[in-house]
């Protein structure tokens, strides 16, 4: 691996949040999918009942919580997805000058991240959006926001599942050290909601939507009290089969239908979880010691935010037996999995408490294989 050094003084000096108003408890979600299954079965009767078709089993909020940790979910508009006859959010077509819904829901999250870090879209050069799925290939959601922000500089659009964000603002760290920009926008608008089946059991539960942002400058540019200065990032991809989402633009000539069986995401669950979990605690760890610690003396981990039982198994490797939610916070009991916006909700939600001089990792594990990770010190101004 290369020996470059980060050099001091990037830091990240604001993030924000937008989470969207819509939300479905497991509860809610179960009773909708139930009701699918009971008509499914009830319409195929003959068919299951020579053999020649399979019943649609039912889900269990009971065991989404237990195999997952997840309790709730936000998404950008619900009501058709908790109608059995139609099991999809219904997103209506925007015409072409009005904002596309992505844009629109990553405006709100840059917003909140200029308020907080004390910066007017004159200060920013560069837009980076970064999320498991664009909306659409061009122009690039980026620079939609770039121009709906009024932002004088470049912008795109990068794609690297649930690790889109840590890449993101690490692309972001690179630039601004390298000159390329005095500051960066990253905004991560994830939106996995129209791409969830959610006739499949397996899978129907684990996404929400929401949208982050943050914003990546020098120190010495920064008009905030507090900063987070970024001591190193750490990049690593493995490819893997295990999560995969066929969906694409070759759907057409292929002569299939682009939301047929296995085009929209699927994953080996338990292969992801022994794979990744080893994978990632041992990069964290490693990382960590690059930048001069020791793991046990980070004092928060925000990680990513796919299962409970992941992020207690990569903190208790990490921390020993002190795995408590001090330590390294959960959300996504109320958020699920929001695809790479996890470790950033994170970041967002509990950071402030921490003390200038106190260490933290974002990072995030997910399909690619890929882990991206950020080592952060507070830092007063
Ligand atoms: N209700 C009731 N029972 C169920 C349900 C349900 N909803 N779902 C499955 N079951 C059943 C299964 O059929 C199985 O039954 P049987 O034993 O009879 O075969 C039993 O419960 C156990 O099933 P599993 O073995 O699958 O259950 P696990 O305990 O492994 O839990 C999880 C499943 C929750 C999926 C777990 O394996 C997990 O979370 N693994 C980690 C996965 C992970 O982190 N993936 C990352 C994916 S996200 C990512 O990288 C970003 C992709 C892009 C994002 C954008 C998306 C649109």
């Amino acid at each position: 691996m290369s020996e470059y050094k980060l050099p001091r003084g990037i830091v990240i000096s604001g993030t924000g949040l937008w989470t969207p108003p819509d939300a479905i408890s497991n509860e809610e979600l179960v009773a909708a999918f139930n009701a699918y299954a009971e008509q499914y079965n009830r319409e195929h009767a003959a068919e299951i009942e020579a053999g020649n078709l399979t019943a649609k089993p039912y889900s269990s909020a009971e065991f989404i919580e237990k195999a997952s940790g997840i309790k709730n979910r936000y998404v950008v508009s619900r009501d058709g997805i908790l109608d059995p006859q139609r099991m999809r959010p219904y997103l209506p077509e925007r015409p072409d000058d009005e904002l596309c819904l992505q844009a629109e829901i990553g405006v709100k999250a840059a917003k909140l991240a200029l308020e907080k870090a004390n910066k007017k879209p004159e200060d920013i050069d560069l837009v980076i959006v970064g999320a498991s799925y664009m909306q659409r290939a061009y122009p690039a959601i980026a620079i939609e926001i770039q121009g709906a922000l009024g932002i004088d500089g470049f912008a795109f659009d990068m794609e690297v599942a649930c690790s889109s964000a840590t890449f993101s603002l690490q692309r972001a760290v690179d630039a601004v050290a390298s000159g390329a920009a005095r500051a960066a926008l990253v905004i991560n608008p994830e939106m996995p909601s129209p791409q969830i089946d959610f006739t499949d059991r397996d899978s129907h539960f684990i996404f929400g939507d929401v949208a982050v942002a943050s914003v990546v400058e020098r120190r010495d540019t920064c008009a905030v009290d507090n900063a987070w200065e970024v001591l190193g990032t750490k990049a690593k991809t493995v490819y893997s089969n295990n999560i995969r989402s066929n969906f694409g633009f070759t759907a057409r000539a292929a002569d299939v239908d682009p939301f047929g069986p296995g085009k929209t995401f699927r994953q080996n669950g338990r292969k992801v979880f022994k794979e990744v979990c080893p994978m990632a605690a041992a990069h964290i760890e490693e990382h960590v010691r690059e930048t001069g610690s020791e793991p046990a003396a980070v004092r928060r981990y925000w990680l990513h935010q796919a299962n409970i039982n992941m992020n207690n198994l990569i903190a208790k490797k990490l921390l020993g037996d002190d795995t408590s939610e001090e330590r390294a916070p959960i959300v996504l009991d109320r958020y699920a999995n929001t695809g790479c916006a996890g470790s950033v909700i994170a970041f967002n939600l509990y950071s402030d408490d921490l003390q200038p001089g106190e260490r933290g990792v974002i990072c995030s594990f997910g399909a690619g294989y890929s882990i991206g990770s950020l080592v952060v010190e507070k830092i007063a101004l």
